[in-house]
């Protein structure tokens, strides 16, 4: 039954279900009846498993095919009439071509399945900074994690009305999960994205990156606002003052473990505290008191696996501890519960591996695999997907409709040499290259080789819905709105290394220290060194009590706080080679700024 009387909604439906012929049409209103009705659905059809009831309450098991476990950029496409709307960053197709190929692959498509209708809100019910999404699919699996990934069912409709013709098409359907067609389409013109042939997240959960990135950075372009690649955190200090900073770091650098960090214990005996308003996603608009606020779209955390564990991110794993859904994870048939690399150094006897093989984990993860490295257990990309209201450091303006005004930005990657541990730029419009000039090592969220090094702007190079050149202008535009009110920006590296390659900072719970360094920035309350980049901290500014025992004295903090030109003048060629795919686009603001930074390198 539609839950809705609006016509754009209706009509809309109607024409997508006339292509696709599901055999049913479901509206998912979001109550948990429904939804334990497709839970069963779901586990009767083997698509998902029930987990251990008593130790993984309310908690399922997917497996996708091996073929579809990250998102795929290469199939991924942003549809503007002009090509230079999408810039040489995206893949472009015109959206006339582009919906005349599709069209025939979605025609009938769903014939024998079921189409349910999500609709959904990013952000809060009934925040000025939230807009609705529709999501069509013919995945359960898709309604099972939309259900925590946003405000979803009967509620967002409340938030779009009767009239409003500002919500985002999704259709998505899973078709035969063919790599060969498998796309994953925005149409930013359009509000519009199509999804076909796979069932992995990044690529079907619209509400993610499709959306809220890739169309809503469109649309903070038009309107004026920003979607960004960006977790949100407040820092809580002893005198019970919250300050909020928003963090860009290239997929599977760490977004998820800052966000929820715990502060070391001289820290935590002094009263700060952290708290987590999202970890991936932040929309950013200027306040009627001129202040940027964010929102988390979001309403729960798509994190990886691999890596999470009681020490490197207690939080994220109580967060999982119910109502949540595993993907690719491996399972232990012992007990039904569910394990990866890096949760504990027990991987299970029985074991099945996240492609479904029985195997004895212990034995299995023994054995040197093709990559050299020894077997996975679980796929280094695999999931949990789990409600924010789990989480343990979860702020209490999570649901803010106002959001919270941000203090500072940080940006990051994964550097072994160049980048030292922090620095600030000199001013927004310099911290707007510095954003630009992100680079890191890739890593296994995206389908591709890992481990190489490209240069991924603000984080958003997979999901910048427009010419990243046009991008840079708007932040610099956004700067000029913004005036004094705008955040001071920062650029950190927790992945410096040793001749060893291994990485010299503890990372994790330690950040805190650099947090501490950028409020303190922040309010004026430290100095700073002027370096060719930015500003540094002294050395002797990062507190570093309590970290004898990881060897960190203030000569290592000097030492990663060091600026290698050399290395740096390299960086200059790359950034140039980079900056030369923009051809006049690149705004004069940039070209401005490298000028400044070779100077100062001399
Ligand atoms: C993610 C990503 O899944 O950035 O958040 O790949
Ligand atoms: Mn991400």
């Amino acid at each position: 039954m539609p839950m809705t009387n609006n016509q754009n909604v209706l009509k809309w439906v109607e024409e997508m279900q006339a292509l696709t012929k599901p055999d049913k049409v479901v509206w998912i209103d979001g109550s948990e009846e429904q939804l334990n009705a497709l839970r069963d659905e779901a586990v009767a059809t083997g698509e998902m498993q029930r987990l251990n009831p008593e130790k993984l309450p309310g908690c399922l098991y997917h497996r996708t095919k091996p073929n579809d476990v990250a998102r795929v950029e290469d199939r991924t496409f942003i549809c503007t009439s002009k090509k230079e709307n999408a810039g040489p960053t995206n893949n472009w197709c015109d959206p006339k071509e582009m919906y005349a190929k599709l069209t025939p692959m979605y025609d009938g498509v769903m014939k024998g399945r079921t189409m349910y209708v999500i609709p959904y809100s990013m952000g809060p019910i009934g925040s000025p900074l939230a807009k609705v999404g529709v999501e069509l699919t013919d995945s359960i699996y898709v309604v099972l994690n939309m259900d925590i990934m946003t405000r979803m069912g009967a509620q967002a409709f409340k938030n779009l009305g009767d009239e409003s013709n500002d919500f985002v098409r999704g259709l998505h359907s899973k078709a035969n999960v063919d790599p060969e067609g498998r796309y994953i389409v925005q149409f930013p013109e359009d509000n519009t994205i199509w999804s076909i042939n796979s069932a992995y997240g990044g690529n079907v959960l619209l509400g993610k990156k499709c959306f809220a990135l890739r169309i809503a950075s469109y649309q903070g372009w038009k309107e004026g606002w920003m979607a960004e690649h960006m977790l949100i955190l407040g820092i809580e200090k002893p005198d019970g003052d919250i300050k909020y900073v928003t963090a860009a770091f290239p997929s599977a650098c760490g977004k998820t473990n800052l966000a929820m960090l715990i502060p070391p214990e001289g820290y935590r005996n002094k009263g700060y505290k952290v708290w987590t308003v999202g970890d991936d996603i932040a929309w950013l608009k200027q306040g009627e008191d001129g202040k940027l606020y964010a929102i988390n779209p979001e309403n729960g955390f798509f994190g990886v696996a691999p890596g999470t564990n009681a020490k490197s991110n207690f939080n994220a794993l109580e967060s999982t501890k119910k109502n949540t859904i595993f993907t690719n994870v491996a399972i232990n048939n012992d007990d039904n519960t569910v394990w990866w690399e890096g949760l504990d150094k027990n991987p299970p006897v029985n074991a099945t591996e996240w492609k479904g093989a029985k195997v004895n984990g212990k034995e299995y993860t023994a054995v040197i695999g093709a990559d050299g490295k020894p077997q996975k257990l679980a796929h280094p990309n695999s999931r949990f997907t789990a409600p924010a209201e789990n989480c343990p450091c979860i702020s209490k303006e999570f649901n803010n409709p106002q959001g919270v005004p941000i203090s500072a930005m940080i940006f990051g990657g994964r550097r072994a040499k160049t980048a030292p541990l922090v620095y600030q730029s000199f001013d927004w419009n310099h911290g707007v290259f510095v954003g630009s000039i992100m680079a890191s090592e890739t890593t296994a969220a995206a389908a591709g080789a890992v481990g190489v090094v490209r240069r991924d702007p603000m984080a958003m190079l997979p999901f910048c819905g427009y010419n990243m050149a046009d991008y840079w202008q708007h932040w610099v535009d956004m700067g000029v709105k913004l005036g004094e009110n705008a955040p001071k920006i920062f650029n950190v590296n927790w992945f410096r290394t040793d001749d060893e390659g291994h990485f010299i900072w503890p990372g994790f719970g330690d950040n805190m220290r650099v947090l501490d360094w950028i409020i303190q920035r922040v309010e004026g309350k430290v100095d700073a060194v002027e370096t060719a980049i930015g500003y540094e901290p002294k050395p002797e500014d990062i507190n570093i009590e309590g970290l004898e025992s990881d060897g960190i004295t203030v000569d290592v903090v000097k030492e990663l706080l060091s600026v290698d030109v050399d290395c740096w003048k390299e960086d200059v060629k790359g950034i140039k080679e980079f900056y030369a795919k923009f051809g006049d686009k690149l705004p004069e603001e940039m070209k401005k700024q490298l000028a400044g930074l070779e100077e100062r390198l001399g």
